[in-house]
Formats: structure tokens, sequence, C-alpha cells
């Protein structure tokens, strides 16, 4: 069944092959979902109306695969893509999942590791270039410790900045045109993880020899695991020109790492979230990073997936509601006026603005009088969610 809420192009929705691949296994309990093999999963990411699908290196090539099963399984995966419309606009490499990882990868301890780490992503940058994804992520699943005795945080800056500054100039030798997007996280697996957050990516950045091509890849959940507004993170990304990518999924503070179904969780920050976006024409994937319940057959996996996008596209209406809402616009406009031309007295430094500004009568007992209706606020947009008005 087809109907407003469901997924355009236009949203460039996708998801990982590790997301509806994922079988369901936890720290306490085995699969309990058949594996598919990439093709298959590709094939369903298609079914439910997805643009793209992402990978990890591993998700499509296994890691102890011969040259001439990865160039089969290249062109199987070619073939399927062809067949379906899915692009692949973003790779990625695991350097999570094998043992050789467990002290890190690009911040590991041993230079023998750290120099596997960089070898076994330059050849998954050569696979995401095979398929034309714009844009490569990195998500230090392994980079961090359990006992601040184990590393220095301030060498493992630097050892991830050399390892960056490397696969910059990887990508710009060899004319691939990829952005290069850092997904950062604060714990799990790793007992506390580096660039733990959107800020310290964002200064971190900052620091590289090309940070024309380094952005974010924020996701839902890691900032809420940390108790922080991933919006807030999101829109300093975006402010910047360095929201690359999204990882969209749902959390509750104070668990594990949950990856629920976009939305679930939070409705209000996923309406916040969706509103931002929308509002201001993010045009990157809106990648999901979810997965569904342990408890579901690949019918439940297909809801799971379905379910993300519509909601999706239920607050993007509500969205546009909210923009539209006579109400709301008034008290957003009185919000924002101009009382007694202070805006005169803002802007650039000078020292005639500094006069103006030191002499200005600002009577700071009335203007803190005034109520500020953000009660009202809250409850308009809340009945637009909860869908009474
Ligand atoms: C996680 C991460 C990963 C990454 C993925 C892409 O919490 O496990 O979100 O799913 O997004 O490895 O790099
Ligand atoms: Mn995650
Ligand atoms: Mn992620």
């Amino acid at each position: 069944m087809s109907d407003r809420f469901s997924p355009t192009p236009e949203q460039k929705f996708t998801f990982g092959l590790w997301t509806l691949g994922n079988k369901g296994s936890d720290p306490f309990g085995s699969a309990t979902r058949p594996g598919l093999s990439p093709v298959e999963i590709g094939r369903m990411i298609a079914d439910v109306g997805a643009y793209g699908v992402n990978f990890h290196d591993n998700d499509l090539v296994p890691i102890d695969a011969t040259p001439a099963e990865r160039d089969q399984i290249v062109r199987d995966f070619k073939k399927m893509l062809e067949e379906t419309g899915l692009k692949v606009p973003m790779a990625t490499t695991n350097l999570f999942y094998d043992p050789v990882f467990k002290d890190g990868a690009f911040t590991a301890n041993d230079p023998r590791v750290r120099a596997y780490a960089i070898q076994k992503t330059l050849k998954a940058i050569d696979l995401g270039a095979e398929f034309g994804a714009g844009v490569y992520v990195f998500w230090g699943g392994r980079e961090g410790l359990e006992t601040d005795a184990a590393k220095n945080p301030a060498v493992a800056t630097q050892r991830f900045r050399e390892a960056m500054n490397f696969f910059c100039e990887y990508v710009i030798d060899n004319g691939y045109g990829m952005k290069l997007a850092l997904e950062p996280k604060p714990n799990e697996p790793r007992g506390d993880m580096f660039l733990a957050t959107v800020g310290h990516a964002l200064g971190f950045i900052e620091t590289l020899d090309h940070p024309e091509m380094v952005g974010v890849n924020p996701e839902v959940a890691h900032e809420q695991m940390a108790g922080l507004n991933f919006l807030h993170g999101v829109a300093q990304a975006w402010e910047r020109g360095k929201l690359f990518h999204i990882d969209l999924n749902d959390q509750y503070f104070g668990r594990y790492d949950q990856d629920f179904r976009f939305g679930m969780a939070d409705i209000k920050r996923a309406f916040m979230l969706v509103k931002f976006l929308e509002d201001v024409n993010y045009e990157g994937s809106r990648h999901f990073d979810a997965h569904a319940f342990r408890t579901e057959d690949y019918e439940g996996v297909k809801d799971f997936a379905r379910g993300c996008m519509r909601t999706y596209m239920i607050l993007k209406e509500k969205a546009e509601q909210w923009n539209k809402d006579s109400e709301i616009q008034a008290i957003i406009a009185d919000l924002n006026s101009d009382q007694d031309g202070a805006n005169a007295l803002l802007g650039a430094y000078s020292p005639e603005a500094a006069q103006k500004l030191k002499a200005a009568a600002l009577d700071r007992s009335v203007i803190a009088k005034r109520g500020m209706r953000y009660e009202r606020l809250d409850q308009l947009t809340m009945e637009i969610i909860l869908g009474v008005r």
C-alpha cells in the first residue's frame, strides 16, 4: 500500500547491510534470524522502498575472501544494484569485529595494528569508490579504552589525526572525490571512546590538513546515550557545512546501545530533528542505523524498516503543519520582535558600537517581566504531534 507517507527518493532513505541483515544476536544470546547474503539483504532494502544501501567492507566481502571471491561478490552485488536501482551513497570499514582490533585501530598501542587498520581502510575506500560512494564514514568502534592507564588520550588524538590526514591525501591522489565523515560515540563497545561527541569531532576536524574534506556523521543514539541534545550537535555541524551524513535511530537514556526504530523512544525529539533537517533542506542521506527487535522474523524486519521511513514522512508532514500554524507563527514572531529597537545595538564590534551599547538604556527589571509563552508553544507542538490540532 502506498500513500502520502511512503518513502520518496528526495529523502534519500538508506539502510546498511548490517541493519536489515542484523540476525538478532546480543551479548546474552545467539542469532534468532538466519543469515542472508548481501544480495538478499539488498533486495529486501529495495523491497521496502529505500533509496540506497550502505556497507562495511566485510558486510559485502568477508575478511578472508580470496581476490577471485571478492570479484565475484562485487559483480553479484552490482547486478542486484542495477536490477533494483538502489544506490550506494556511503561506505565504511569494519575496524571493530576482528580480534586484531581489540585495542583499537588507528589509536591502538601496537603499531602493527595501526598499520593493518590503515591498510584495511585503504582497500575498503577502494571498494567504496568502486560503487560510487560519495561519503566515507569513520566510526571508531574500538578507538578507546577501559582504563586510562592504557593510553594517553592526547597521543590517541595525534594518531587519529595522522590516519585521517593519510586518508584525505589518498582520496585526493586517487581522484575519488569522496567526503569523509567521522561518527562519534561516547562508549560501547569500549568503556570510553575517543572523539566521544559531535562537538569533540568538530573541534578535531579543524586540526586536520584537509578540514574541508572531513565532516561528521552524527547518530541519534550516540548523543542520547551521553544525555546530550542530539539536535544541537546536528545543528552546529550543519551550520558549518559539516553535516555530511546522519544516522537515524532511537535510544532511551541510561540504557545499553538500543538502536531502536527511528522515533520510537522520543517522538518529540524525533519531530524537532525532522523539522530541522527539512527546514534547512539537508541534502545528504537519511540513513537508518538501527535494527529490528530480536523477536522478529524477516517480515518483522521489513515492518521495522518501513516504520523508520514512515515515521520520518509523518513527522515531515507535521513539521509543515507546524510551520503553517498561525498561532505558533504569531508566538515565534512575537518572541523575536525587536522590542524598543535593541537590534540596532547588536552586531559586529566597533569602538562606536561599544560606546553606543554602553550608553544604552536597558532596564533589566522591565525586560525580565516578559513571559515567553513557551508553555503554550510546547503544548501546541504536542497537539500537532499527537494529531489533535
Ligand atoms: C554502532 C555504530 C555503527 C556505525 C557503523 C558505520 O553503534 O555500532 O553506530 O553502526 O554506524 O559501523 O560505521
Ligand atoms: Mn550506533
Ligand atoms: Mn551509526
